[in-house]
Formats: C-alpha cells, structure tokens, sequence
C-alpha cells in the first residue's frame, strides 16, 4: 500500500537510513508529527522557544544563520534541548550549489551544520553533484538529506517537470535522500502505475501551514494541518509563526498553539490510515 496509509511505526521498521528511522520513531513515540521552525534571531528566544513547544514535537527545524548572537555553545544547548524532549533536528539550510562547496558549506564554517543536524535540505537546481557532494560528508554521519522538489510560495518555480525530476534524483540516491520538502505525496511521480517502486518511501515535510491565516503578505501560502496530512498525504507539518507569533515571551501561548496544531495534525493522520 502506498506509504501514507501505514503507520509511521511500520514505516519507521522498513526505512534504512539513521535519520529516517529516528524521525518517524520519535513521531511514533510522541504521537506527534508537528514539527516547530524557530526563526527569531536571538539566541534566547531561540532556545526559550524550543523548550516550550519541545514536548509537543517530532523535530524542530532551524535556520541557524538568523541568529545574530550564534556561539558554538547555542549548539551544546540545542543538543541538550533535544535530548531532554526527544526531538530530531532539521537545519533548513536550503544548500544550491555545486558538489565540493556544498560539501564544506555543510561540514565547516562557523556552523558546522553536519555535525549537529540530522537532517538538511537542498534544491535540486545543481543536479545530482549537489546530493553526492553532500552526502560525502552527511552519509558517515548517519545524515538524511531533503530535496525541494515543492516550495509553498505564490508562483514558485518548483512545480511540473522540475518536481519530476526532483523524484527522479532522490530515486537515485535512496541511501542518503530521505524525501521531500514539498506540498503533497510524490509517490510514484514519473513513473507509469506499473512501473512504480513498491518498496519506496519518501518522508513529506510541509512547511506553509497555519490554522489562523492563508498567507504572511510576502508570498507565504497557508493550509491547514487537515489539508496538508489528511487531504495531500504529507507526513510532518512545519508551522513557525503560527506558533510563536509575534512574541517569543508569551510562554503560555505558545504553548497552547503547539498543543493544538500537535493535536490537529495527529487527529488528520488517524483519520488517514483509519481502514
Ligand atoms: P512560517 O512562519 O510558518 O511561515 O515559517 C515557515 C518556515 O518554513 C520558514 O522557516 C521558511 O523558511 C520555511 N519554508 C517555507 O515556508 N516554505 C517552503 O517552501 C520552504 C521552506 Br522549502
């Protein structure tokens, strides 16, 4: 059956790569396949955020370099957060380049992405050089790779053949690219129905979700937690200021808004594998 009708704890069984299996097990565990993106730009918000809405989520995702005040040590904190709340970590680092500099983007600098992240993410723009380049250094580490074959935004480019493509790439290189960031399912995109691959399973995470508003007046596009997981089949929905709104230090707010878009996106995958 396709793979958004079993459970995420069977799918967690069959999958191969580290960091798969540690995402779906960790949504399995927690019942939950909400994932927070924190993009504030202060160290202590940053991890202020994270240790209020850690208990609701599978993974948080981050985009390090908006963090004006960055010390190695956000990273030990980080790390220490997501031990104490069991979540996975996704550098939403959007690599797009060709192999040999992606490969020492994500492996040095100040960030070190690699060596913390278990899972990146890149545009398939390059080719396959840019998943092999990564994968150099990502793949030793037990690393899983996302590429954009999606993106939420008015009149993006990703869509069509270039999506195709995406699918294509990623088929190639199963071992380190986990899935897609994208909008709805790919299975089986590009393929004819009998020459499908039974045994393939991207992971789908969603970004461009909110419960409260259909877009941010900068191309952000909205859907709900129902229409991303139950109706388009996608497996984590990423929400970011719909959780932290406009300021980090309403604890009790924000964590009532992870409960319930937690809440919301367990209830919309329950009603998806329901026989
Ligand atoms: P928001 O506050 O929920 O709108 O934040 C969405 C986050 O997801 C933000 O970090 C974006 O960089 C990220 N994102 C996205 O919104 N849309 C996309 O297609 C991709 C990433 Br790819």
């Amino acid at each position: 059956s396709s793979p958004h009708l079993r459970t995420y704890a069977e799918r967690a069984l069959q999958h191969k790569n580290p960091a798969a299996k540690l995402l779906l097990e960790t949504i399995e565990r927690k019942k939950s396949n909400l994932a927070v993106s924190v993009d504030v730009a202060s160290a202590k918000d940053f991890l202020a955020i994270i240790d209020v809405v850690g208990p609701f989520v599978c993974l948080i995702k981050t985009h390090i370099d908006i963090i004006h005040d960055f010390t190695p040590s956000l990273i030990t904190d980080l790390q220490a957060l997501s031990v104490k709340h069991d979540f996975v970590i996704f550098e939403d680092r959007k690599f797009a380049d060709i192999g040999n500099t992606v490969a020492l983007q994500y492996s040095s600098g100040v960030h070190k992405i690699a060596s913390w992240s278990h899972i990146t993410n890149a545009h398939p723009v390059p080719g396959p050089s840019i998943i092999s380049g990564l994968s150099s250094v990502g793949l030793p580490l037990g690393r899983g790779l996302l590429l954009l074959a999606e993106m939420s935004t008015k009149g993006s480019l990703a869509s069509g053949s270039y999506t195709e493509a995406a699918v294509q790439m990623a088929r190639e290189h199963r071992n380190f690219v986990i899935g897609f960031i994208a909008q709805r399912r790919m299975d089986g995109i590009g393929t004819t129905p009998d020459e499908s691959i039974p045994d393939e399973d991207f992971l789908i995470l969603t970004p461009g979700v909110g419960l409260d508003v259909s877009g941010d007046g900068m191309g952000q596009q909205y859907r709900t937690p129902r229409q991303v997981v139950l109706d388009s089949g996608c497996d984590v929905i990423i929400v970011g200021r719909g959780i932290y709104g406009k300021d980090p230090s309403l604890v009790e707010a924000i964590s009532a808004q992870a409960q319930r878009y937690r809440d919301d996106g367990w209830a919309a995958y329950l009603a998806r594998i329901k026989p």
